[in-house]
């Protein structure tokens, strides 16, 4: 068998990844020209490559290393479960300890009544079970007509045909024939791009009222739900004005449709309360989660729904589950990863110590002749790339000028994600004050070389 180790030159590692591995949301062609950056170790709040390169990780693995890489405690945890007990289903009615554990620390932690919860692998695997749980919920209403699921354009809400189906990036409908039946989309709240001369708040306003509208035009006899992200993540950490969410609100408690929060990035601290739900107020019928539940040290997902939805659902056989729904490992994982942020205060820290710190250095950049405007909630936080500051201008081709920013972010050994022509970043929760600042420090270089790039290039104004 072949061995592959940490010890073969990076060349011949990337050679072989080009021939056998298939990347997620990647160019393959263009990537096996150019060979993929290869990680072997991290620890903290840093990545180490192939190269011996010590990266600092701005975007938490994929948003949910929380609480940063090498904690012993949730390898013996996983290590422990799996001497115990490897396997185990929950079907057919048995259940065991680290599920039953989760469940309930998760219904603790989780607003409201938001009690009861379903086990899935991935938040793809968690919001396919909503779209089913949600029809199914008012099938046994009485009501079936109750089946379309409002979405917004520029949502992610994952990569399985149900849960793509619910995002609304026009690139994946593109592919493999999408949405499926009965999935409606609605306008973001992204003000920036595409407020024009309203203020925000009005903005804000205009753009929950299309649920309003869009509900009225379908017939609230046929609307199911409305899923939507706290703040939307993959979409560029697009902060809603302080009207959106309250407005939202209203009208889902005005017309009688569930609320479905997708809290896959903003939960477990990342807004700077246990949930994002709570940093706006919402009270939602089920929540998403994933990611930061085990800080991605194990895939794991979950539908927390509250009492009526729960009870409803109780009321006969629900055909539905994954052969992995509650993995005894994974479970044991999320649970020392909890007790963790916990007993060491990771939320408390994000709301006294990162948040502040975060936020003076990355609206510091607000005067950095690219940046358009910034935004960061807790720590997660969004710059837009602009040639023309006063003007709030796009760039001619939507994505080059972001693009470029985050080569330069690499070349300077910062990982930050971008979206079009917005810097993204949602480092782990336990960073310091001081790795901050190194953050901060690189992405300042890059963003002078990237704009120094473009200027050169005829990109600016
Ligand atoms: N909901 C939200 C809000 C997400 O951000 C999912 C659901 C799907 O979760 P899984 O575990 O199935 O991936 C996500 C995932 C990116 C990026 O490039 C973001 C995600 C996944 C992959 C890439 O920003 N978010």
């Amino acid at each position: 068998m072949l061995q592959i180790t940490n010890h073969m030159p990076t060349a011949e590692l990337q050679a072989l990844d080009a021939a056998h591995h298939m990347h997620p949301f990647t160019d393959g062609n263009t990537l096996a020209k150019k060979g993929a950056r290869i990680i072997t170790r991290a620890e903290g709040v840093w990545l180490t490559d192939s190269d011996g390169e010590r990266i600092i990780d701005g975007m938490a693995g994929l948003w949910c290393v929380n609480i940063g890489y090498g904690r012993k405690e949730l390898a013996q945890a996983a290590a422990r479960q799996m001497e115990e007990l490897p396997y185990y289903n929950t079907f057919f009615q048995t259940s065991h300890v680290p599920v039953i554990a989760l469940a309930a620390r998760l219904a603790e932690l989780a607003p409201h009544d938001l009690n009861h919860v379903f086990f899935a692998g991935s938040g793809s695997e968690a919001n396919d079970t909503n779209i089913r749980m949600v029809r199914h919920y008012w099938a046994l209403k009485g009501k079936p007509e109750k089946s379309v699921i409002i979405a917004r354009r520029n949502a992610y809400h994952g990569s399985s045909v149900g849960s793509a189906s619910l995002g609304g990036m026009a690139a994946m409908h593109g592919q493999g024939g999408l949405p499926i039946p009965d999935i409606a989309h609605i306008d973001q709240p992204n003000w920036y791009l595409e407020g024009g001369e309203t203020s925000p708040e009005d903005f804000g306003l205009e753009r929950a009222r299309q649920l309003e509208a869009k509900i009225k035009e379908l017939g609230e006899d046929r609307v199911a739900a409305f899923i939507a992200e706290p703040i939307q993540g993959a979409g560029g950490v697009i902060v809603p004005p302080e009207s959106y969410w309250p407005e939202i609100q209203r009208i889902c408690d005005k017309y009688d449709i569930l609320l479905i929060a997708d809290e896959v990035i903003t939960g477990f601290g990342r807004t700077g309360n246990w949930f994002g739900t709570q940093t706006y107020g919402i009270r939602p019928h089920i929540m998403t989660v994933a990611k930061g539940l085990s800080s991605g040290y194990a895939p794991i997902g979950a539908s927390i729904v509250c009492d009526e939805v729960a009870q409803t659902i109780a009321q006969e056989e629900f055909f539905h589950g994954y052969t992995y729904s509650g993995h005894p490992v994974c479970a044991a994982v999320a649970l020392e990863n909890l007790r963790i942020m916990e007993e060491e205060g990771v939320v408390e820290h994000v709301r006294d110590v990162g948040h502040p710190h975060l936020a003076a250095r990355w609206h510091g950049l607000g005067d950095h002749p690219l940046v358009g405007e910034t935004k960061i909630v807790g720590m997660m936080a969004s710059l837009a790339l602009t040639p023309d500051k006063a003007a709030r201008a796009a760039f001619v081709q939507p994505g080059s000028a972001g693009l470029i920013a985050r080569e330069r972010c690499f070349a300077n050994n910062v990982v930050m994600r971008h979206v079009w022509d917005r810097i993204v970043a949602s480092p782990p929760l336990v960073m310091t004050p001081d790795e901050i600042d190194i953050m901060i420090n690189r992405l300042t270089k890059a963003l002078d070389e990237a704009h120094a790039q473009m200027k050169a290039e005829g990109m600016l104004k």
